[in-house]
C-alpha cells in the first residue's frame, strides 16, 4: 500500500399518547396437527421441529432462534423452509387460518431482533428460495427469489459487467429478500441510492396466503399506488417477500480507494465538502471510523494494519472510494485531490493510504466493513443505528462516554468502548457501546438517554438497520402519533388477525 505524504505524493421528540387500535388478538401456538399439515405441503426435510411426527432435537432451532449477535432469543418449535411462491402461500393461508404468528427470517444478520420469534411463532425461513429467475444484461434488471443470498447475486451479475446496488458486511449470509424487508442501506448507497429507488418490483405472499404479483421489471410505472414501497423496510410485517426485481448498475471499470487519517472530528465535514466538489461524480463510498473502531478492526484480524506513522496523531480515519469509466481520469483526480490535501496550509488530514492493488483495496475496505465482526469478537454491543446532523456525530459518541462514566459504567467489567462509525455521506453514525455483557444497569443507561439525544437533533432512532423487537418502544422518538396512527391503519388493512411478525415495528 502506498503511504500518502507531501514528499511521497503519486499522482423534537412526539409523544404517542394512546394507541390508535387494540393489540392483535392473541396468536396459536403450532401443534402437531399442523405439523401434519406442512408436512402435506412440504417435503420431511424441509420441516424442522421439535413436535412429532418430525420430533428434532431443539438444538437443530438454535440457529432460527438465535440472532447473530447473541442478544435475542425465541422460543420457536417449529422451522418450515418452502422452495416455491406456492408453498409459501399455503402455509401462510394455513396460519393466517389457525392464528399462527409467522416470523419470515431470511439470512437472520439483523441487528434489532426482528428476524427472532418474541415468542413461539412459526420461523419461515426463505433459506430454499435461492433460484435467479431472470437477468436482463441490457437493462440490468434482476430477477430472483427473496432467499438469495447478496453475494451470490454479486457473482451471479459480475460476468455481466454489472454490481448490486448495495453492499454491506453482512453480504455472505444476507439474502435480497431480508435487505429489501429491512430496506438496508450500506456502503453503496451515497452512490446507488436506496432500495426504495432500486428495487422495481416485489413478489409477495399477504397474511391470508394471496399472492400479490408487483414483480414487474419496469422501471417507469405510474399506475396509482405504489404498494412495493410499502413492503421494502416493514420488516415482514405485511407479508413475506418471495421475490424481488431490482434495477442493478453497471460494474465500474476502475475503482479507487484511500484512507485519510485525521487529527480530529472537526475536520471530517470540511473534508467531506472537499471530496464531494473535488471529485464530485466519481466519488462512491466516504465512510467514516474513528480510532477505537480502527483499533478493533484490527485487533480482531479485519484489514492490515496500517504504519505506526500513518496512524500517529490519528483520532479518525475516513475511507474515500472512488468509482468510474476511466482508470487515468479517476487517479488523476483522486491524485488531484490528495495533493490539495497534504498541500494545504491547514491540512485536514495528517496522512492517507491509497491502495495499490485489489488485494489492498480489499484491506483498506475490510478496516471499515469489519468493524461489526470486530465488536462481536471484543464483546457485546448495544447498537444504536442513528441519523443525527453530521456535525453532532462525535458529540453524540462523547456525551455517551460521558453519561456511562458518569453512572460508574465506564470500566473493564462493564463497558469496554464506546465507539462511532458509518456512512457520513448518509448521516448516519453507528454508535456501538461495546460491553462485557448484556446487563440491565448498562441497558437501562442507555435508553431512554440516546433515544432522548436524537430526538432533540430530530433525528432517527433507526437510520438503516430497522425497528425490530428492539426499537418498537422507541418509534414515537422519530415519527409523530398521525404518522403511527396511519401505521398502524395500514397494519390492520393487510394483517387483520395480526400474524405476520408480530411485537415487530409497530408498539
Ligand atoms: P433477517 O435478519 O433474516 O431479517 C431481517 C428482517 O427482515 C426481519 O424482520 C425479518 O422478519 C424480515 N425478513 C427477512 N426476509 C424476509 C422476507 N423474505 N419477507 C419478509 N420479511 C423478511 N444493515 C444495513 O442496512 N447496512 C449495513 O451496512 C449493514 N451491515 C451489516 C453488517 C453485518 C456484519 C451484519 C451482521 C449486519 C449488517 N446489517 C446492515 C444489518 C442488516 O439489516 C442485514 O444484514 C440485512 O439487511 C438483513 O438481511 P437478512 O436476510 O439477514 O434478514
Ligand atoms: C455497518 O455500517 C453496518 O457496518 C453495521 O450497518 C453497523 O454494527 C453496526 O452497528
Ligand atoms: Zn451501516
Amino acid at each position: 500500500m502506498l503511504a500518502v505524504t507531501r514528499s511521497s505524493l503519486p499522482r423534537v421528540p412526539w409523544r404517542v399518547c394512546r394507541a390508535a387500535y387494540a393489540t392483535a388478538p392473541s396468536l396459536n401456538p403450532v401443534i402437531e396437527q399442523d405439523i401434519h399439515h406442512f408436512s402435506k405441503i412440504l417435503p420431511s426435510t424441509s420441516v424442522v421441529s421439535t413436535l412429532s411426527p418430525v420430533a428434532s432435537p431443539a438444538s437443530d432451532l438454535d440457529q432460527f432462534n438465535n440472532d447473530w449477535m447473541g442478544k435475542y432469543k425465541g422460543q420457536a418449535t417449529t422451522v418450515v423452509k418452502p422452495k416455491s411462491t406456492h408453498e409459501v402461500s399455503q402455509i401462510v393461508r394455513h396460519c393466517w387460518e389457525r392464528r399462527i404468528g409467522v416470523v419470515p427470517q431470511g439470512g437472520n444478520t439483523g441487528l434489532v431482533g426482528g428476524s427472532i420469534p418474541l415468542k413461539d411463532e412459526l420461523v419461515l425461513s426463505l433459506a430454499n428460495m435461492n433460484k435467479v429467475r431472470s437477468f436482463d444484461p441490457i437493462s440490468g434488471v434482476l430477477v430472483a427469489d427473496a432467499g438469495c443470498i447478496l453475494q451470490s447475486l454479486t457473482d451471479y451479475i459480475a460476468p455481466h459487467n454489472h454490481i448490486m446496488p448495495l453492499d454491506l458486511g453482512a453480504k455472505g449470509s444476507c439474502q435480497i429478500g431480508g435487505n429489501v424487508s429491512t430496506n438496508a442501506g450500506g456502503l453503496r448507497l451515497l452512490r446507488y441510492g436506496s432500495l426504495h429507488g432500486t428495487v422495481l418490483g416485489l413478489e409477495v405472499v399477504l397474511p391470508d396466503g394471496t399472492i400479490l404479483d408487483q414483480l414487474t421489471t419496469l422501471r417507469k410505472d405510474n399506475t396509482g399506488y405504489d404498494l412495493k414501497q410499502l413492503f421494502i423496510g416493514s420488516e415482514g410485517t405485511l407479508g413475506v417477500i418471495t421475490g424481488v426485481s431490482i434495477l442493478t448498475p453497471p460494474a465500474p471499470q476502475a475503482s479507487n480507494n484511500v484512507i485519510l487519517a485525521l487529527p480530529k472530528f472537526d475536520n471530517v465535514l470540511p473534508l467531506y465538502k472537499l471530496v464531494k466538489q473535488q471529485l464530485s461524480e466519481i466519488l462512491s463510498a466516504f465512510e467514516f471510523i474513528d480510532r477505537t473502531a480502527y483499533e478493533l478492526a484490527v485487533k480482531h484480524g479485519q484489514g492490515r494494519a496500517l504504519s505506526d506513522e500513518d496512524v500517529r496523531g490519528a483520532a479518525c480515519f475516513v475511507l474515500v472510494e472512488t468509482s468510474g469509466g476511466r482508470r487515468e481520469h479517476d487517479e488523476e483526480k483522486l491524485n488531484h485531490l490528495l495533493e490539495t490535501l497534504l498541500e494545504a496550509e491547514k491540512p485536514l488530514i495528517n496522512t492517507g493510504v491509497l491502495s495499490q492493488s485489489p488485494a489492498q483495496f480489499s484491506s483498506l475496505w475490510a478496516l471499515r466493513e469489519g468493524v461489526t465482526e470486530a465488536i462481536s469478537k471484543e464483546g457485546k454491543a448495544y447498537k444504536y443505528d442513528i441519523s443525527v446532523p453530521l456535525s453532532s456525530f462525535q458529540d453524540v459518541v462523547d456525551g455517551t462516554r460521558e453519561h456511562l462514566r458518569s453512572k460508574g459504567l465506564l470500566n473493564d467489567s462493564a463497558v469496554k468502548h464506546v465507539i462511532g462509525y458509518g456512512h457520513v455521506g448518509d448521516g448516519n453514525l453507528h454508535l456501538n457501546v461495546v460491553a462485557e455483557s448484556y446487563s440491565p444497569e448498562i441497558q437501562a443507561a442507555l435508553e431512554p438517554y440516546v433515544y432522548e439525544v436524537v430526538a432533540s437533533h430530530r433525528g432517527s432512532v433507526s437510520a438503516e438497520h430497522g425497528i425490530g423487537s428492539m426499537k418498537t418502544h422507541a418509534l414515537h422518538y422519530s415519527k409523530d402519533e398521525v404518522s403511527i396512527a396511519l401505521m398502524k391503519k395500514i397494519k390492520e388493512i393487510f394483517d387483520p388477525r395480526g400474524i405476520m411478525n408480530p411485537g415487530k415495528v409497530l408498539p
